[in-house]
């Protein structure tokens, strides 16, 4: 079994209920599934959006770091998620809910799937974003970034502020 992390956003309708039945459909795909506080976030990188709830999930499956990424796509579309890139959206725009591979074991690489999509992993933003390492925290506050081995915490502590506030635990 591999031990991933999952990244889950929405800045959308009821958010709350997004971030939920999201987690309820990935029962089935991760085992021991252990999941962090809800935090509400401002937006980053396109900033003239609502505030998300962000949260972040650990569990262990079986599944390819691909095969992986296909279920949450599906697990994404059946919460109303439209991936089709049309002319005007945004490219990090709103979205009812986003959920994104941030870890998976201690893999650092690049993946590219049969539709020439690509995987990268370590998440290549999650670094930067308070609002992946602030519940990445709560769940392990030990882990470290397997690129370069420094204490997450430790990077996070070098982020300035980026208004991340604990919404329900
Ligand atoms: N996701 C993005 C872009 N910006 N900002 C916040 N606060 N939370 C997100 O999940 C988020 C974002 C693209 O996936
Ligand atoms: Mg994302
Ligand atoms: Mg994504």
């Amino acid at each position: 079994m591999s031990i991933v992390w999952l990244g889950l956003g929405t800045n959308i309708g009821d958010r709350l209920s997004h971030i939920e039945s999201a987690i309820e459909r990935l029962i089935p795909v991760l085992e021991n599934i252990s999941r962090a506080g809800l935090y509400e976030t401002a937006p980053r990188d396109f900033l003239d959006q609502a505030d998300f709830l962000n949260t972040v999930v650990r569990g262990e499956t079986d599944l390819s770091p691909l095969e992986l990424l296909y279920v949450l796509h599906e697990v994404e579309s059946k919460g109303g998620r439209d991936r089709a890139k049309l002319p005007g959206t945004p490219l990090k725009g709103p979205r009812t809910i986003d959920i994104d591979i941030l870890l998976y074991d201690n893999i650092c690489s690049t993946f590219t799937g049969d539709d020439g999509g690509s995987l990268t992993i370590p998440h290549i933003s999650m670094h930067q974003r308070l609002f992946v390492l602030k519940p990445l925290l709560d769940l392990d506050s030990e882990m470290k970034d397997p690129t370069d081995g420094v204490l997450w915490r430790y990077k996070a502590s070098q982020i300035g502020d980026q208004r991340v506030k604990l919404y329900k635990r």
